[in-house]
């Protein structure tokens, strides 16, 4: 395959192990730990799995021999910069371990362990995707891993490849149907450890223990830098606003990062929306009460940030939501044989009073993306949304209203842009490249642990990575009990912004001053080479979040 030369150079890149990972390790059992909530229900569900100690690496002087690894690997849901990474330091790991161990790759994610699609995963084929963005070694899917069928069809194929051990690379869904595999598993002593790997651009999976999700610096490096571009250029010619949606299905983490990193003049968190129960008018209110300040020194232009998961957080669509999903899962069949048009009728006709008045308020193309086919984990697919469409329409109206009211004399034209999937096969950036591969070289240790049920951890993430803590951290511990497609199940939860976080602290202590002043940063691009302070510093999230 041809390359660039910046391709072949980064293909030369040394990613920085922490220094306990650089020699033969042992396992140091921490307390037993509990689940996040609902501790008896998880109890239950995990009988086996269930309150195990957390687990920190320290070296080991005198390691024993071991037998071959026969590891599995699966990359699943959306794809994140540096999955390759942890694929690379897993393969690295096992083969330090023991050098006849071997590495399958299960293709187009969980759906390819089922179906028994893989391939082996050799020397020369991982070599093509060191330190490279992408998910295309193995492909990534996401079938939702948890029937019994689905388990032991999956066994059946780990058992003739002789594997002892599956990983996956997933985020707070797939990493949740780790958790019930690996139970399972446990279970029915089928003699297969299942491993977690914490990814999602999203970074919203991450908790006390699991300081943050692989691939959210990069691709919050990537957005910032053309959103920096955007505001230089809005800053030259003076004459648009644009509305910016960015990637993130539920938590605004990107969002936060994004504007901390290039100081917008407006940004949105969904999180403080709910928390202030905002309408929708009231975040049109917020917009345009902006854009009219600024027009009063005659700044017609501006940045508008938009998390991709807004509309589920204002109050009054979140109740809706909760109602559709119960409505449509009881009655999808019904549903499904409707011609367009009358299905309008049908929810709105179903649902209670209160979000039947909602979901008739809406514009009618928002509306209809709340009623269509959830992912497999029972998610609406908000990246299919055009909030910021929406947002700078309404915003349009309310000037209209204010010109009307003498409250505004301005002139407003907005722009569109909508990034997400411009960042997500991202070249890692350095801390990325790192931190995946010490994920997957700590993966293999956990398989030579012998745990089950674990996620791949790795913590003290501001100091440079060779300082870094290894070690593995039960899911059972992140879980908690939520209602998904109309019953209660239990689930990873999900870390949302807390805005009596350091982050928010410091964007909301800015906020007001970005939206008048014309504050801008321009982050520029990502840089592999050079400067350390140019090329390794974390995100501005988990720097506050270690400062706090
Ligand atoms: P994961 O949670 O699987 O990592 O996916 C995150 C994400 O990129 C969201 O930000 C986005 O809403 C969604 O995937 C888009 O899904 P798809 O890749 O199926 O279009």
């Amino acid at each position: 395959m041809k390359k660039s030369a910046l391709q072949k150079a980064r293909a030369a890149y040394r990613p920085k192990l922490p220094i306990v990972l650089t020699s033969a390790v042992k396992a140091v059992e921490g307390k037993p730990t509990e689940s996040v909530a609902d501790r008896e229900d998880i109890k239950k569900l995990f009988p086996n799995t269930y309150g195990l100690p957390e687990l920190r690496f320290e070296k080991n002087d005198s390691p024993k021999a071991t037998k071959p690894l026969n590891v599995g690997v699966i990359l699943s849901g959306g794809q994140a910069p540096g999955g390759h990474n942890v694929i690379c330091g897993l393969f690295d790991g096992i083969k330090k371990i023991n050098r006849e161990s071997r590495l399958y790759g299960f293709l187009m994610g969980p759906g390819g362990f089922v179906d028994h699609k893989y391939i082996e995963l050799t020397a020369p084929v991982i070599d093509e995707y060191r330190n490279t963005g992408g998910f295309d070694i193995i492909g990534s899917g996401r079938t939702k891993l948890e029937t019994k069928e689905q388990f032991d069809k999956g066994l059946e194929i780990l058992k003739e490849l002789n594997i002892q051990a599956l990983v996956i690379i997933g985020g707070d869904d797939s990493n949740t149907n780790a958790a019930i595999l690996a139970e399972y598993y446990k279970e029915i002593n089928a003699g297969i450890q299942v491993i977690g790997c914490p990814k999602t651009i999203d970074g919203d999976l991450k908790n006390e223990v699991i300081e943050t999700s692989f691939g959210f610096d990069t691709a919050t490096k990537v957005y910032s830098e053309v959103i920096g571009n955007i505001q230089r250029d809005c800053n030259s010619a003076k004459k648009y606003w644009h509305f910016i949606k960015l990637m993130g299905r539920s938590a605004s983490h990107i969002a936060l990062e994004c504007a901390l990193q290039t100081q917008p003049n407006v940004c949105i968190i969904s999180e403080e929306v709910e928390q202030k129960n905002m309408t929708l008018a009231d975040v049109v209110d917020y917009i345009a009460g902006i854009v009219a300040e600024r027009a009063k020194n005659g700044n017609n232009f501006g940045t508008v940030l938009i998390p991709e998961g807004l509309i589920e957080f204002i109050p009054a669509v979140k109740k809706l939501i909760a109602e559709l999903n119960d409505m449509l899962a009881a009655h999808a069949e019904e549903f499904a044989t409707l011609a367009s048009e009358k299905q309008r009728e049908y929810v709105i006709e179903k649902l209670s009073p209160e979000n039947s008045a909602t979901y008739s308020s809406l514009p009618e193309g928002v509306a209809r993306q709340l009623t269509l086919d959830r992912d497999p984990h029972g998610n609406v697919q908000v990246s299919l949304i055009e909030t910021e469409k929406l947002l700078s329409e309404m915003v349009g109206k309310r000037l209209e209203q204010m010109r009307a009211e003498g409250k505004y004399n301005g002139k407003f034209s907005a722009l569109h842009h909508f990034f997400g999937y411009e960042g997500r096969c991202a070249d890692p950036s350095n801390f990325d490249a790192d931190y995946c591969y010490g994920l997957g070289y700590n993966a293999a240790n956990l398989i030579n642990a012998g745990v089950t049920g674990y996620m791949s951890s790795l913590r003290n993430l501001v100091k440079p990575s060779v300082q870094w803590i290894a070690g593995g951290i039960p899911i059972t511990m992140m879980m908690n009990m939520e209602r998904r497609h109309g019953a209660m199940k239990p689930v990873i939860q999900k870390a949302l912004v807390d805005l009596d976080g350091a982050p928010f602290h410091r964007f909301a202590s800015k906020r007001d001053d970005w939206a008048i002043n014309t504050r801008y940063i321009y982050p520029g691009p990502i840089q592999y080479f050079g400067p350390s302070e140019v090329c390794d510093q974390p995100s501005m999230t988990l720097t506050y979040e270690h400062k706090a």
